[in-house]
């Protein structure tokens, strides 16, 4: 059965470990997550996508999995996600899970067979290979810092870790490995879960020659040419779609760091039977400097419009675009697209909701982003939780790349736990996300973010994405319609129209805090028209043709 409830939808991403914590050990869990989800309900969102929930020694917060099919122990049990479904499920909220199956834990059953001998059954579950002149296989780095190779004194190989040494890569080229996820994926869905959100999903098939890769600063390759969108990727998700997807009625995004539109049209393309969705990083990583993310640089909105413009346009006959600003690997959308000051943090965010949720394809909302959340910046690295920031302080440190101070800098702009502090969610202690310590420290502006103060407050930015997702659910138009941007060349106007039948929706966004002036191009012809939702008070009877815009306002009108 094919639906296309998916591009109707959505979805919510849930970030257990910071959500909610129900028992007061200062973790997120399970439990914290059904009390919550009467929030999620008057939200109006459709899908939660939960992160990873599995059993994980938490080396990278639950992206290392030691096994697929038991509850993490900080999260609860399995009756306790048992009960979280049927809860969702009674609210008409599908859950979505993470599938993480480019690697696994050291910690797995698997790996531990594996590197406990060369003649284990399980010794081809992972990519083992012998070093040369006492040096790894490949120069490549791991995106944690390091060689992607660990040497292994048992068997005296080394094997491929893509992220952390605690994360090495399966092999994908072993059916037997395939057949097992496989088998787990139908275990979840056999359970009732709706679909999977896929990690690096399109990193899971390597160029069997393993060339070394272009050298870098820190004197590693750059091995990504060989292992992402990798030659028999597309032949690997046409296998797991015939086998397990293409048997349960859900809805699959597959996170693809590296991925073109040309790519995501292969991905996606409706006749090919892979994914419905894939998660590109073009717009997330506008303005990364010399040592990417580290040393951020200013971005230009024609840059963004560009990125936008180009994934619209190349998934409008066939494919869908998935809709994001932020998530848990990302800084604050407010802080890193908008304005966190307080004279424009909610204004900043209604704007970036109003273009991203307009655009066509399936949005996502990151937890705390619908209260308006904002990055933290904690004055000490060891305020910081997450394995990327902080081996990359320590990378950038002693290779005296960088200072400490602009390191700091680069960490309080785009640091994972800008996203991972918990969701503020009263003005009690802690934002009411514990009884106890919390694992990494609430944002001390909770007093004044949290869910409680904006779901009383009528005005705030989170009744602005219920009228917005309400919106989605009243208008097709907004689901169907077919993109064309405007004034292409205007560095604080985003504008763009949906056309579909007889009807124009027309979109304003103003990404700065001047008054530019609009001027609506004179192809874009109506006789009558609405005002659909703004962040400001607008006059209803003001002609959108031309007018003056406030900072950071947005506007949506449907013409006809
Ligand atoms: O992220 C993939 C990825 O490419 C990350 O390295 C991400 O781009 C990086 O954090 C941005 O600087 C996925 C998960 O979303 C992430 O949380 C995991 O750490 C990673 O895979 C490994 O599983
Ligand atoms: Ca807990």
């Amino acid at each position: 059965m094919t639906t296309n409830w998916w591009k109707e939808s959505v979805v919510y991403q849930i970030y257990p470990r910071s959500f909610h914590d129900s028992n007061g050990d200062g973790i997120g869990d399970i439990k914290g997550i059904t009390e919550k989800l009467d929030h999620l309900e008057d939200l109006g969102i459709d899908v939660i996508w939960l992160s990873p929930v599995y059993q994980s020694p938490n080396d990278d917060n639950g992206y290392d999995i030691s096994d697929y099919r038991a509850i993490m122990d900080d999260f609860g049990r399995m009756e306790d996600f048992d009960e979280m479904l049927k809860e969702a499920h009674k609210r008409g909220i599908k859950i979505m899970m993470d599938l993480v199956v480019n690697h696994t834990s050291d910690e797995h059953q698997w790996f531990v067979e594996s590197r406990s001998s060369k003649e284990s059954p399980y010794r081809d579950y992972y990519i083992w290979k012998k070093g040369e002149d006492g040096k790894p296989p490949t120069n490549w780095g791991a995106a944690f810092g390091g060689s992607a190779w660990q040497y292994d004194d048992t068997t005296g190989e080394y094997y491929l870790h893509l992220f952390s040494k605690k994360q090495p890569d399966l092999n994908w080229e072993n059916e037997t490995v395939r057949n097992d996820i496989y088998d787990m994926m139908n275990f979840w869905l056999d359970k009732g879960v709706n679909g999977f959100r896929m990690d690096v999903i399109n990193f899971i098939s390597k160029d069997q020659r393993y060339p070394d890769g272009e050298v870098n600063d820190a004197g590693f390759g750059d091995g990504s040419p060989y292992f992402m969108n990798g030659p028999r990727i597309h032949e690997s998700l046409q296998e797991m779609n015939k086998k397990v997807l293409s048997q349960h009625d859900t809805i699959t995004v597959g996170e693809m760091p590296g991925a073109t539109v040309e790519e995501a049209k292969l991905y996606t393309g409706e006749d090919r039977h892979e994914l419905n969705m894939v998660f590109h990083f073009e717009h997330v990583d506008v303005g990364n400097g010399k040592y990417g993310k580290w040393t951020p640089e200013q971005w230009k909105l024609t840059d963004l419009k560009k990125i936008f413009s180009r994934w619209q346009e190349g998934l409008e006959e066939d494919g869908w675009n998935s809709l994001y600003w932020s998530n848990h690997d990302q800084p604050r959308a407010i802080s890193r697209f908008g304005n966190d000051s307080e004279a424009y943090r909610e204004i900043s965010g209604k704007m970036l909701a109003t273009c991203l949720h307009l655009l066509k394809g399936t949005p996502y909302i990151y937890q705390g982003e619908e209260i308006g959340m904002t990055n933290v910046a904690f004055d000490s690295v060891h305020d910081y939780r997450d394995i990327e920031t902080l081996n990359a302080y320590d990378d950038y440190m002693n290779g005296g790349l960088l200072t400490h101070d602009d390191m700091m800098k680069g960490i309080h702009e785009r640091s994972r736990d800008n996203a991972r502090t918990p969701v503020q969610w009263s003005d009690d202690r802690h934002g009411g996300f514990t009884k106890g310590k919390p694992w990494i420290a609430v944002n001390p502006n909770y007093r004044d973010i949290n869910a409680q103060q904006a779901v009383s407050d009528p005005e705030s930015i989170y009744h602005y994405y219920k009228k917005l997702i309400k919106l989605r659910k009243d208008n097709p138009i907004i689901v169907y319609g077919k993109y064309e941007l405007l004034l292409k060349d205007d560095e604080q106007i985003y504008a763009y129209t949906r056309t579909w039948e007889d009807q124009t929706l027309l979109v304003i966004c103003n990404f700065s805090e001047d008054t530019p002036k609009f001027e609506l191009p004179k192809e874009v012809k109506f006789s009558e028209k609405e005002l659909c939702i703004a962040n400001y008070d607008v006059d209803i009877k003001e002609d959108p043709t031309t007018f003056t815009l406030k900072p950071y306002e947005a506007r949506a009108y449907l013409l006809k």
